[in-house]
């Protein structure tokens, strides 16, 4: 593992990107690296969530340009270079971006692949490829408009301009921003909490709040209250209530 630091505590993963000499740049190896730790916990039922964390610098400066600067149209295409990044957006864990310092282009397209960005008062978040001739390529011109409108995507794509943790906050790109040194703790106690679920209703809440994202308002109220109807099928369901009717903590079994 050339790119990245891994821990496990319980039910919580926690990445660190750390490619300290490139601010984190995402190459192809750090991707293949990230895919191969994830793709089998995601499938382990005792992993609840993953954190994606970088440096106190850099949670990441973007895809690596060096790696990239070279290639030919041809060969992008020929490689669908970039393409496994889909395989992480889609992984069915949960994951909370852990954001200090800079997440910009790839950083920031990695970051709104998760389900919460938690970010430090002094992070900054941008899209800055037009400076280098290009766009967004993992997303970002997708996720970003969906996620705080067409004005400011427009915004931060056209000029490049980055945004600052408050800034994003309000823009509904950041779920909650904290002191910087409690970027990490804040990420895993939220973390903790979210393993502690019962994985069918996590996995059900995760898909009914992204459906929202690609669906119109009838079909995804329609796709809620069908998911909502299965999971009377689950151990968890029934725990869950009766556990609140008996006042008891209750025990989830993910099932
Ligand atoms: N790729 C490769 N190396 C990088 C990157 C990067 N994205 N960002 C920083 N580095 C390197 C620098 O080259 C430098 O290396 P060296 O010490 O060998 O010169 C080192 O990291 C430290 O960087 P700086 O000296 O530049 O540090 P500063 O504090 O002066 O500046 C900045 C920090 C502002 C972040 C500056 O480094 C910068 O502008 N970086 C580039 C940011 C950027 O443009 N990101 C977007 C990249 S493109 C992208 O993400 C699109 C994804 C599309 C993928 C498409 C697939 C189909």
């Amino acid at each position: 593992m050339n790119n990245l630091k891994i821990e496990q505590d319980g039910g919580v993963v926690t990445v660190r990107l750390h490619r300290p000499h490139v601010l984190n740049a995402l190459s192809a190896e750090l991707l293949t690296e990230l895919l191969d730790i994830l793709r089998p916990l995601d499938k382990n039922p005792q992993v609840g969530c993953f954190v994606i964390t970088g440096s106190e610098r850099a949670f990441a400066a973007g895809a690596d340009i060096k790696e990239m600067a070279g290639r030919t149209a041809s060969e992008m295409a020929a490689e669908d270079y970039f393409s496994g990044w889909e395989e992480f957006a889609a992984f069915r864990t949960p994951k909370i971006a852990a954001v200090n310092g800079l997440a910009l282009g790839g950083g920031c397209e990695l970051a709104m692949m998760c389900d919460l960005i938690i970010a430090g008062e002094s992070a900054a978040f941008g899209q800055p490829e037009i400076r280098l001739g290009v766009i967004p390529g993992i997303g970002g011109t997708q996720r970003l408009t969906r996620l705080v409108g067409r004005p400011k995507a427009m915004d931060l794509i056209l000029t490049g301009r980055t945004m600052d943790a408050h800034e994003a906050e309000r823009a509904g790109l950041v779920s909650r921003v904290v002191p910087d040194g409690r970027v990490l703790p804040e990420a895993l106690e939220t973390a903790t909490v979210i393993a502690s679920y019962g994985r069918p209703a996590v996995t059900a809440a995760r898909e009914c709040v992204d459906r929202a994202l690609e669906t119109g308002l009838g079909d995804g109220v329609l796709f809620e209250r069908r998911v909502f109807h299965g999971l009377f099928a689950t151990e968890d369901q029934k725990e869950g209530m009766s556990a609140f009717l008996e006042k008891r903590a209750p025990v989830f079994r993910g099932r």
